[in-house]
């Protein structure tokens, strides 16, 4: 199958000063390694990429400027039009290499994407998130050296002062930071002097529409968001049968222009949503697969979550860990895979409750706090060879879906009302009532997890804390200190946590 993955997913990158560094490339994301060096009179270049098919859009070089980006850009004809006649197709690293010659670092404000970059220009290093930090980007930094990656773990023991403005520290890795979402974050390689800039954030105020502007709104951005991210070879969607993801499937199909497109739904031995998932998959014409985990096989793949997602979060974790077993056993081939992750953020879904006041708190807070969570990293889909992409996430359907005055998420005794009603002439009219349910919670996974830890004896007021505990431990073993996820005996790191659990309790 030909794909459409991007032409970069990650790297470990370095630009120094005299002495070139050598870097230690540790990646759970899965993909071919190209190296690249280049010295430019004191200055050196060392690059590892990790890429899919031919890496050659992902790199961009003009007079002192390189352009390194891992991941895709989805307003590229936008782009171009910026440019004068005569720039032809050409890869994302080539469009931001462009438009840094016009708009200088404020280029970045002009993307929408999922990616991070990594920039040298004379004697600055750059280094960029997207509006919403979808691809972690971590640094470290001290005069003479800057050193970044898109996994953490890529960083372990390399030396940096840490304390960077527009990043935040890494729990167990010293000297590590994380740069925060939608930031530029410059960096003087000889002297070490920073400068921050901003390209994005949540947008605060809230837009009064009629219904049937609003639901137009919301129709188009994802219907535009989904088309970008569809890709010319055949998408996979990963189907709960939620309105969510369901709504990607159908914007898919649409988007395909009558190829068929694939669905994929998960469930365990004991949790599924198969029946709802089929109901869809059904109704679109779809080539739809189910995977059935044991909750054995499930929990053992607690070490390769946190390996790939690098966080400590218990509820993140808990989403994601269903999502890894998931790519883990998707095709074989790597795929361009569509997730209805992410809609409930700016909507208020995960929050059951109508009164208006408390759903834009719900809103505001979850919209302030995504920062750092990690949970749309595509290290989670690249364990298993693949490209996740998140269409609610598109910068233009967030910040619509965000903007929207609260009585338009909840409506006439409706959650998500608005999304809802956009989608009704798509969807199954069960699909589209469906009440919300969590991956979290169809999967069974915060069930399997709880009687994990108290089977081993943790206390039920102490569960949320051994979760942590456990979570901080296959951190510390498999983020800092580089052991492979299989190597992780689960049961021992339980029993640890569990029995100093106990102690502290008795
Ligand atoms: P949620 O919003 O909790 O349903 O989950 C977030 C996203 O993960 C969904 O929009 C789906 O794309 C995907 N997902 C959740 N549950 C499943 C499942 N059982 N099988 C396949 N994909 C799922
Ligand atoms: N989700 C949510 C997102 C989880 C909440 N994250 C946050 N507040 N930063 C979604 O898909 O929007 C589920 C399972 O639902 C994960
Ligand atoms: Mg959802």
């Amino acid at each position: 199958m030909t794909t459409t993955l991007p032409a970069a997913t990650g790297f470990l990158a370095a630009a120094s000063q005299d002495t070139e560094i050598a870097l230690r490339p540790t990646f759970a994301a899965q993909g071919s390694r190209t190296v690249v060096r280049e010295n430019r009179g004191r200055q050196h270049l060392h690059i590892v990429l990790l890429h899919g098919a031919a890496p050659d859009g992902s790199l961009a070089r003009r007079g002192d400027t390189a352009v390194l980006l891992a991941g895709e850009l989805y307003n590229q004809a936008d782009l171009h039009s910026l440019l004068p006649d005569g720039f032809g197709a050409s890869g994302d690293a080539d469009l931001v290499l462009a438009l840094l010659d016009s708009y200088g670092v404020h280029a970045f404000r002009l993307l929408n994407g999922r990616f991070a970059v990594f920039a040298v220009a004379g004697n600055r290093a750059l280094l960029a998130t997207d509006h919403a930090g979808t691809v972690p980007l971590y640094v470290t930094a001290r005069p003479g050296q800057v050193t970044a990656a898109t996994e953490a773990k890529s960083l372990a023991g390399t030396s940096g002062t840490g304390g960077l403005a527009g990043t935040r520290p890494m729990y167990a890795l010293p000297g590590v930071c994380q740069l925060k979402a939608g930031v530029v974050l410059e960096i003087d390689i000889v002297g070490g002097m920073t400068d921050v800039h901003h390209t994005w954030k949540p947008p605060l105020g809230r837009r009064i529409l009629p219904e049937a502007d609003a639901t137009d709104l919301v129709r188009d951005a994802l219907r535009r968001g989904v088309r970008a991210r569809t890709g010319t070879d055949t998408p996979l969607v990963v189907i709960s049968g939620g309105i969510d993801s369901s709504s990607i499937a159908a914007l898919a199909v649409e988007a395909a222009d009558g190829r068929t497109i694939d669905t994929l739904a998960m469930g365990t031995e004991r949790h599924n949503e198969f029946p709802e998932a089929g109901l869809v998959a059904n109704h679109l014409s779809t080539r739809h697969r189910e995977i059935v985990v044991s909750t054995a096989d499930l929990l053992a793949r607690l070490p390769h979550t946190v390996w790939a997602a690098e966080t400590t979060n218990v509820d993140i974790v808990e989403y994601l860990l269903p999502l890894t077993v998931l790519y883990l056993r998707a095709d074989e081939t790597s795929r361009r895979i569509l997730t209805g992750y992410g809609a409930d953020i700016p909507l208020g879904g995960m929050h059951r409750e109508g009164r208006l006041h408390a759903l834009e708190t719900a809103v505001s807070h979850d919209m302030a706090t995504f920062d750092g969570l990690n949970e749309m990293t595509p290290v989670l889909s690249a364990v298993g060879g693949h490209w996740s992409t998140h269409p609610f996430w598109d910068r233009e359907v967030l910040d619509a879906l965000t903007s929207l005055e609260a009585g338009l998420k909840h409506r006439h005794g409706r959650d998500k009302w608005v999304l809802r009603t956009a989608m009704a002439d798509f969807l199954p009219h069960p699909t589209v009532i469906r009440p919300k349910l969590g991956v979290h919670e169809g999967s069974g996974t915060t069930a399997a997890f709880s009687a994990l830890l108290v089977d081993a004896g943790v206390p039920a007021s102490h569960l949320r804390h051994a979760k942590h505990l456990v979570l901080q431990t296959l951190f510390r073993r498999v983020v800092a200190n580089g052991e492979h996820p299989d190597a992780v005996d689960l049961a021992d790191v339980v029993d640890k946590v569990a029995g100093r659990q106990s102690q502290s309790v008795s």
